[in-house]
């Protein structure tokens, strides 16, 4: 039998176990990135295990979310992270450079190597056929160190494109109208695998936006195969001499076939707050705009930012709504300003900003309380823009442009005949892409060769080893589709204090109840209770830390989203599946008691588990690989590297 794409990286990669859904593999990674909100953990967990030297290809450090550095603490993190790549061997792309994804498409990324990245959308070089994941900043480290990453064998689903795009539609909507049919959770489970004649309609950037926002239907990762559009692009970027062709076989086997024909799209907008709440622009036309923002990863590139340029060349931008572009690389910026577009923008009233993550995660540009910001990006979960009331819809930068101008959401079809000779931009990439190389730093130029911490830089906390005895309280009872950024907030108050573990936790799951830290604190262990899709959203492995700091000790959830569930694990908090009655049966305040032996349960390959809820007892699953048992039995993924090591003399 032929194989999927996937299957070919994957088999090329393979170090441990075999091609068969559901099972455990281990592949070798060729390429690591890491960002400053997760890499001071990925950096000290280095430390903690006594790593020496990246034995990774390439491993790169970007400083990209937190860039604005209010105060000392986003900088000394930065200084420690240039002085953790220079020590051990990693490339540093300074604050301003640039997102990682797009920095790292445009210096590294190659078709058919491997990737593992501390951050969830990783996958955005799936568009030029590398196979790559986001993780937990732990497991990155542990790649670093050159181990295996070990996940289970995804199904691998066929996403046929037929067709092309009509006028107005673009990439943005190809996904967005997979997040509309599938659902946030649709991909759980799942690699997507884009097939057929549609495919090479699409330039490697269009592809590219498709696998980053694939994340949002916590797909392990996307790709696609390369072509023509591949080469061309690694040729504009410099790097035409890492093109290789990749296909899947003719009879390759799919699990599942989706079907997506081009020609039937039309500008599609995620409404309030879920990236799949998606649907026509026309449907909320008229809604008034306050704010504007174009960039993010999924949307930041060259060509993402150019249509609006022309769309807004000559115009003005609505003296209702304000309207921020912020690039995802100072290349694309460094390019646009050549070309005299920034200068376009700026004359139309564009406010242009740094090559950052910033607002995406409430770090500037949080919008005024209860107003419409309409965003480019790809998450716009509750809160998350900075503002607890806010409601910000995901669109592409065309339908972004449209809203600027107009003040208020408009399908842009309809404002062609508004505007006098408006007409759809269409896609168009750079001869080349040129932009300075001064802020990337190679490990050949390093200016550190020893860590330097900085008061804010703290240590990395372990747990004991799993007990046997394992009961405490529901601390607190969630809905369904509860995201990291609800369990640890990214805002800039919050985010400063990702390397400072005790201070960090105050903030633990504050956004659904305030007094959780406390109580769980107080405690001194006790149960997370949650529906379907737990912990979707980012990597950040925060997100089961400072819950494992708290005393928290086990997560009772319908389901887990992937990189959350691998977290869990790797900080020994123990991941159990109840189904909807149990869910139903269990209060907040509950006593839970785990009947048998945890230690002895967990260690012995049971997957049944008994839950005692007051007088009744409920059935919870732990459906974990003999790897995954062992990590959490040693207390998490440090405690069990380290014992490891000494194991092994
Ligand atoms: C996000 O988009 O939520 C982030 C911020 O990029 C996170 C990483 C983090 O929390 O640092 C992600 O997606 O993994
Ligand atoms: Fe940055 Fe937003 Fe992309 Fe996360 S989703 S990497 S915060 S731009």
């Amino acid at each position: 039998m032929g194989q999927t794409l996937t299957e070919k990286i994957l088999d090329d990669h393979l170090v441990e176990g075999e091609l068969e859904t559901g099972e455990e593999i281990g592949i070798e990674i060729d390429q690591v990135l890491t960002q400053d909100t997760t890499g001071t953990m990925v950096w000290l967990q280095f430390e903690a295990m006594g790593l020496e030297e990246v034995q990774t290809e390439i491993a790169a450090q970007y400083c990209d979310h937190q860039t604005y550095q209010f105060d000392f603490k986003n900088t000394d993190d930065h200084r420690f992270l240039r002085s953790a790549a220079g020590t051990y061997g990693a490339h540093f792309s300074r604050p301003g450079n640039g997102i990682c994804h797009n920095v790292h498409r445009e210096n590294f990324a190659a078709p058919g190597k491997t990737l593992l990245g501390s951050d969830s959308h990783t996958p955005t070089p799936g568009g030029i056929g590398e196979l790559a994941i986001g993780s937990g900043g732990i497991d990155v480290t542990v790649a670093m160190g050159g181990a295996p990453y070990y996940i289970e064998m995804p199904e691998i689903v066929s996403v046929r494109l037929e067709g092309e795009l009509p006028e107005w539609a673009t990439a943005k909507d190809v996904i967005l109208e997979l997040l509309r049919r599938l659902s946030v959770k649709g991909g759980v489970g799942k690699i997507l695998e884009y097939t057929g004649p549609g495919v090479e309609t699409l330039t490697a950037p269009e592809r590219m936006t498709i696998t980053n926002m694939g994340t949002e239907l916590g797909a392990t990762t996307s790709i696609f195969p390369t072509d023509h559009q591949t080469e061309d692009y690694l040729e504009r970027v410099g790097r035409g001499d890492e093109y290789v062709e990749l296909q899947p076989d003719d009879d390759a086997e799919y699990d599942d076939e989706i079907v997506v024909d081009l020609s039937d799209l039309e500008p599609l907008i995620a409404q309030p707050s879920m990236p799949d709440k998606v649907v026509p622009v026309s449907e909320v036309a008229g809604e008034s705009v306050e704010q504007v923002i174009v960039g993010s990863c999924t949307n930041g590139g060259y060509e993402d930012i150019l249509p609006v340029a022309k769309m807004l060349e000559g115009r003005e931008t609505s003296m209702e709504t304000e309207t921020i572009v912020a690039p995802g690389s100072k290349q694309a910026s460094e390019m646009l300003a050549r070309e005299g577009w920034v200068a376009e923008m700026m004359a139309a009233g564009v406010n242009f900003s740094e090559a950052t993550c910033g607002a995406c995660i409430g770090i500037g540009h949080v919008p005024a309380s209860d107003s419409v910001s309409l965003r480019t990006f790809n998450r716009n979960f509750e809160g998350r823009s900075g503002i607890e009331d806010d409601n910000v819809y995901l669109c592409s930068p065309e339908v972004a442009a449209a809203a600027s101008i107009k003040g208020e959401i408009v399908d842009p079809r309809d404002l062609e005949d508004e505007v006098d000779d408006l007409e759809a931009p269409g896609v168009e990439l750079p001869d080349e892409y040129d932009g300075s190389k001064t802020d990337l730093i190679s490990p050949d130029e390093a200016v550190d060769d020893e860590l330097i911490k900085g008061p804010n830089i703290g240590d990395v906390p372990i747990r004991d080893q799993l007990s046997s005895d394992v009961e405490g309280e529901a601390l607190l009872k969630m809905e369904d589709n509860i995201t990291t950024d609800h369990i640890i907030p990214a805002t800039q108050d919050i985010l400063m204090y990702r390397s400072n573990v005790p201070k960090l936790s105050e903030f633990t799951l504050s956004r659904v109840d305030d007094t959780f830290a406390e109580r769980a604190l107080e405690a001194d262990g006790g149960f997370l209770v949650a529906g379907e899709n737990y912990g979707q959203g980012s990597s950040r492995e925060h997100a089961a830390l400072c819950p494992m700091y708290l005393g928290i000790e086990g997560v009772l959830a319908q389901s887990f989203a992937r990189i959350h569930r691998a977290n869990l694990f790797n900080f020994g908090i123990v991941p159990l599946t109840i189904d909807e009655d149990t869910y139903e049966s269990i209060d907040q305040g509950d006593e839970i008691e785990i009947v048998d032996d945890v230690y002895e349960a967990v260690t012995s390959g049971q997957e049944e588990f008994t839950v005692r809820v007051g007088g009744d007892e409920y059935t919870a699953t732990l459906d974990a690989s003999e790897r995954e048992r062992d990590i959490l039995a040693a207390g998490g993924k440090l405690a069990w590297t380290k014992e490891q090591a000494e194991d092994s003399g």
